[in-house]
């Protein structure tokens, strides 16, 4: 690879980081049971030594997302415990996630939902969620919502509507000067027949209503099959209004596969997306990276570091598109040769630079290896295993 190249490559690097999620090192499953693993995190503070783990191996991950009902048991009481495993394990909080669709109140919905008492306290517990988020001094507060319906004519779609915008636009009002709200898609699950929020469109005009600070959170696998992600990224950076993404990959729906197993092309071109508007810009787009992945059958840590570095190694194939290239190439309509720019990135062996990076970095060339080799796993497998073959593992 030409020295050029390489520096491209470092200084992409050097810029790019991603968010872990906690959820991603504890135990979960699918719709039909519970696949319990040994070693799987059974406490937050667990989860702060896994994801610790994740960036000590690769310099990349200096956050981790947290779930407010997952992680603080005592709401804003938890927040000096976060702090204290934020300085143990050498990572520190980043987007707080609400949890709006856990507790048996949410049945028929938190926004959207028709008793107003219900509609209050998802808003109370938006509320707190901020609170909490200033109190970790954190940025973002990145909400996805159940609701929805599952027969026509059970709900009243206009209404749940003005619901969400008047909810939103409240939550919004808590916001400190500097935090965010970030507001994601899905087309459907739980709810088969409406979503209330289904798409990139919904969600940027309930983010528009609420305020400037709502941006729009693009969770890849919240698509329909076909979909062109990528113009949905090109879009809301047009319209300044990307405010986040939850990485993983799918097959079929919202699979939570790890990043890149099925289409890692995709994953570039979304990359690709940004940089150009970067380049044409000349403004550095603000979009907090994060994944969202909850493995049951790979090992979480393994999945983690692998999903990390099919990241690193995706972006910075997209850094090596010349944009003032193929802009030419744009602008006289050489399909071919705008086209073969991207092809040529995309098939463009970026390792060997981004060891090189590793190196210049202090962590190991092959974190995958290192960490099979630390001897981790085996201790928290000891550690843990009891616990975790207590846990529940049945559907019904
Ligand atoms: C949803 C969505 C949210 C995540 C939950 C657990 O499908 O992707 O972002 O918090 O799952
Ligand atoms: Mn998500
Ligand atoms: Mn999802």
């Amino acid at each position: 690879m030409n020295p050029a190249n390489s520096d491209r490559i470092y200084k992409a690097l050097d810029k790019f980081r991603i968010e872990i999620p906690s959820w991603g090192f504890a135990n979960t499953g699918t719709r039909f049971g519970k696949f319990i693993q040994p070693a799987a995190a059974t406490t937050t503070e667990e989860k702060f030594s896994d994801a610790g783990q994740v960036h000590a191996l690769t310099g990349a991950c200096p956050t981790v997302a947290l779930h407010v009902l997952w992680d603080f048991p005592n709401g804003i009481q938890s927040v000096p415990e976060i702090h204290s495993f934020a300085e143990r394990y050498g990572v520190k909080p980043g987007s707080i996630n609400p949890n709006l669709f856990q507790d048996q109140e949410y049945k028929y919905g938190s926004f959207g939902n028709p008793d107003p008492a219900i509609r209050a306290q998802a808003l109370q517990h938006t509320r707190d969620s901020i609170a909490i988020a200033r109190g970790l001094q954190t940025r973002d507060i990145s909400l996805w919502f159940a609701d929805g319906s599952n027969y026509p004519g059970t709900a009243n779609i206009r209404q749940r509507k003005l619901w969400f915008q008047e909810l939103l636009k409240s939550a919004h009002f808590d916001l400190s000067a500097g935090q965010r709200l970030l507001v994601e898609y899905k087309p459907f699950e739980p709810a088969f027949y409406h979503t209330d929020i289904a798409d990139w469109g919904m969600a940027l005009l309930l983010a528009r209503h609420a305020g400037p600070q709502a941006k729009v959170l693009v969770d890849t696998g919240h698509h329909y099959a076909a979909q062109n992600i990528e113009q949905i990224v090109a879009w809301l950076l047009s319209e300044d209004m990307l405010g986040g993404f939850h990485f993983n990959d799918r097959r079929y729906a919202d699979d939570d596969l790890t990043l890149g197993s099925i289409d890692p092309y995709q994953v570039f071109r979304i990359f690709h997306e940004i940089l150009f508007y970067e380049w044409e810009s000349r403004k550095q787009a603000d979009i907090a990276y994060m994944i969202d992945q909850s493995h049951n059958l790979k090992g979480k840590i393994e999945a983690m570091l692998q999903t990390v570095c099919m990241a690193q190694e995706l972006f910075a194939k997209a850094c090596l598109v010349n944009h003032a290239e193929l802009a030419a190439a744009q602008r006289s309509c050489d399909l071919v040769k705008a086209e073969t720019f991207l092809q040529d990135a995309f098939a463009t062996d970026v390792r060997p630079a981004i060891q090189e990076w590793r190196r210049s970095k202090g962590v190991p060339l092959n974190p995958l290896d290192a960490f099979r080799q630390s001897g981790y796993l085996e201790r928290i497998t000891q550690q843990r295993s009891a616990r975790n073959s207590q846990s529940v593992s049945s559907y019904a």
